[in-house]
């Protein structure tokens, strides 16, 4: 299998997340890609290419145009503001505050376009989000091209992020590019597939009235995980997407058999619904050796669950999410791909 790779990734390496009360060093680090790419190489997964740079024409297919404009020069204001460290969100447009009227303040944009705290914005931050939505188109015009399975090695991730918000470690979503980026260039159905340990609230945002790109996600249940506030069962879509939205929150402690039972009903609505290819959102916080949530499958778990992906019998695109088991996210995020191979 190709992978897709910028090294551009690195230039997002924030020195700050908000967590427990304190500023650490954030979860979602460079590393996390490095410990991938050795582990393609150990394996022998195949060739590892550079995306050519599309521009923001891709972007703006799903993104807010002001959205975008706002992350290219946020860090430029926050410096220019005087601020001394990274740029964090302190107040948003809460219940019957006003949404519609955008602060010329940068303090004030930061809330108006963040959806969270923990996500600090960097110098460098907006080149390698770029960077990561050129993997991901990279990825899906391979598969559009006719290679059965491309690894698109996203970093920062995508799927928190909504047509006009950031957060959850993401700014620009990936998977929504790419899925846009197959309906454009003529597929008539696309899957999501999301199989973060997290809701990708951002993801389910951008395609909830549309019946052209179905969003399926397993996730910890958001009464008791990030991002709190969406990713219920009962969130089916609206107006033309009703019925082509499918959460399956699922409780702590989650191991395989429950997990995958919720993966086959999700790959089984995939293709009832009629996809034509599917977009893996890969996150694999789903370890149980994950720091910073609270399922259980084990590295042997990654294995089975790419053949069942690879049972879909799809053309696919698999694009890296979260997983912050640094030191074990190679040998699970490969093994994914290794099992998807060998159906
Ligand atoms: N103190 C992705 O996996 N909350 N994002 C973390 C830790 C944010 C995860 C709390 C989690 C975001 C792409
Ligand atoms: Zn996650």
């Amino acid at each position: 299998m190709i992978t897709v790779h910028s090294p551009d990734h690195v230039l997002r390496a924030a020195r700050t997340e908000l967590a427990g009360g304190r500023l650490v060093p954030p979860f979602e680090c460079p590393e996390r890609v490095a410990f991938v790419l050795d582990r393609i190489a150990a394996v022998g997964l195949g060739a590892v290419v550079t995306p050519e740079a599309q521009g923001l024409d891709p972007v703006l297919r799903v993104h807010d145009a002001g959205f975008v404009r706002f992350l290219e020069t946020a860090w430029d204001e926050w410096v220019a503001s005087g601020a001394a460290g990274e740029a964090i969100p302190i107040i948003w447009p809460a219940r019957r505050m006003s949404q519609d009227r955008i602060p010329r303040s940068i303090t004030g944009r930061l809330g108006h376009y963040a959806l969270a705290a923990e996500t600090s914005i960097s110098q460098g931050t907006w080149a390698a989000a770029r960077a990561a939505a050129d993997v991901a188109v990279g990825a899906a015009d391979r598969v559009l091209g006719g290679e059965r399975a491309v690894f698109g090695l996203c970093r920062p991730p995508g799927h928190h992020a909504a047509r006009d918000m950031f957060g959850g470690y993401c700014f620009l979503n990936n998977a929504a590019i790419a899925a846009q980026r197959l309906r454009d260039r003529g597929l008539s159905r696309v899957a999501i597939l999301d199989v973060d340990f997290h809701h990708g609230n951002g993801t389910q945002d951008i395609f909830y009235d549309r019946d052209d790109v179905v969003y399926l996600s397993l996730h910890g249940d958001p009464m008791d995980a990030f991002p709190y506030f969406l990713g219920h069962a009962d969130e089916i879509g609206v107006g033309a997407g009703e019925g082509f939205n499918a959460n399956f929150p699922l409780p702590r402690g989650t191991l395989w058999p429950r997990w995958s039972a919720a993966l086959a009903e999700a790959i089984g609505r995939a293709r009832r619904l009629g996809a034509e290819v599917l977009v893996i959102s890969l996150g694999v916080d789903t370890f149980e050796g994950d720091p910073i949530s609270f399922f259980k499958l084990t590295s042997d778990d990654f294995l089975r669950m790419g053949e069942a992906i690879g049972r879909a019998g799809l053309p696919t695109v698999f694009l890296m999410e979260g997983g912050y088991a640094v030191a074990e996210i190679g040998l699970n995020a490969v093994n994914v791909l290794m099992g998807f191979e060998s159906v």
